[in-house]
């Protein structure tokens, strides 16, 4: 099962980004027989791979809001179908699903200094798109667990790229960030991604494309304005 279903996210530019046996703190939802998952399979994308299959999708045009989200749909719902799996998404909610509490029960990434979750060798450059939920036990290969790449990175560049400063205490102030993207002083996050993100050493090789880049600020910017 695990194989075809690699096969049939790979042709999305999408990827099995691992698996765990739910335990009760893990908030996962009930199957709709009413039946508790024993397994939960988390769906994501790395690297710039999702990118193309997207943009040839139509999405874009087809839908005036959420096209990446909406598309994701499109494309997991039939396959989670297919896999006797119940489909969840990170952009159901609020209340959301707490996407990164099960990345980090099923992978090696760990909290980054700009909170959202590192990995060793994508850095950045990675994101979820759904779980299935699954009422078999599945045998899934043991994670490879490593230690968070930023315990070693003394400089931080991260912390001191935001031009705005925007990375506080709190976390994002995305009110700020959101202000100074959107206004005349902002066409380099804008254009070409988050500087705070894109000056992480970590996994370089696979930034976003320079399109996704600038897709997602603006999705971002659509949430503020
Ligand atoms: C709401 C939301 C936002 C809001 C945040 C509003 C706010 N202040 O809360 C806004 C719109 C600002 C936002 C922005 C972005 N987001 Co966002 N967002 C979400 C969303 C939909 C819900 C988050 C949530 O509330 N979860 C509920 C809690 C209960 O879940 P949780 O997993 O238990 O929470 C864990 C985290 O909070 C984490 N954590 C976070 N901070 C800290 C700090 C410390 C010290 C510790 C220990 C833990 C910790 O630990 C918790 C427990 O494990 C998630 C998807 C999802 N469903 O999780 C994406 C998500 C977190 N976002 C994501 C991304 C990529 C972004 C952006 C970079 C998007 C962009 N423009 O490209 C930006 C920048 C974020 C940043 N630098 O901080 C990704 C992160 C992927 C990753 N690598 O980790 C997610 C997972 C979506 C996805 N499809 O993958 N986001």
């Amino acid at each position: 099962m695990l194989a075809a279903l690699k096969d049939a996210l790979a042709a999305a530019g999408m990827a099995l980004r691992g698996g765990f046996a739910p335990e009760s703190g893990d908030l996962v939802p009930l199957l709709d027989t009413g039946a508790t998952a024993r397994t939960v399979l988390l769906i994501g994308n790395v690297g710039g791979a999702m990118w193309q299959p997207f943009a040839a999708s139509g999405a874009q045009d087809r839908y005036a809001a959420d096209p990446m989200d909406r598309w994701t749909r499109d494309v997991l719902d039939p396959l989670a179908a297919a896999f006797g799996a119940k489909p969840l998404y990170p952009s159901d909610g609020p209340p959301y699903h707490p996407f990164q509490r099960w990345a980090a029960r099923a992978e090696a990434v760990h909290v980054s200094p700009l909170r959202i979750f590192i990995h060793p060798a994508y850095g950045l450059w990675h994101a979820y798109r759904a779980a299935f939920l699954v009422a078999e036990a599945l045998r899934l290969p043991a994670p490879a667990f490593a230690d968070s790449p930023c315990l070693t990175c003394a400089d931080r560049p991260c912390l001191s790229s935001c031009p705005v400063g925007a990375f506080t205490e709190n976390g994002l102030d995305d009110l700020r960030c959101a202000r100074h993207v959107d206004g005349p002083g902002g066409a380099e996050c804008r254009d070409n991604g988050c500087l705070a993100r894109r000056a992480c050493p970590v996994g370089r090789g696979h930034a976003y494309p320079p399109q996704q880049m600038a897709f997602h600020m603006e999705a971002f910017l659509a949430r503020r304005r």
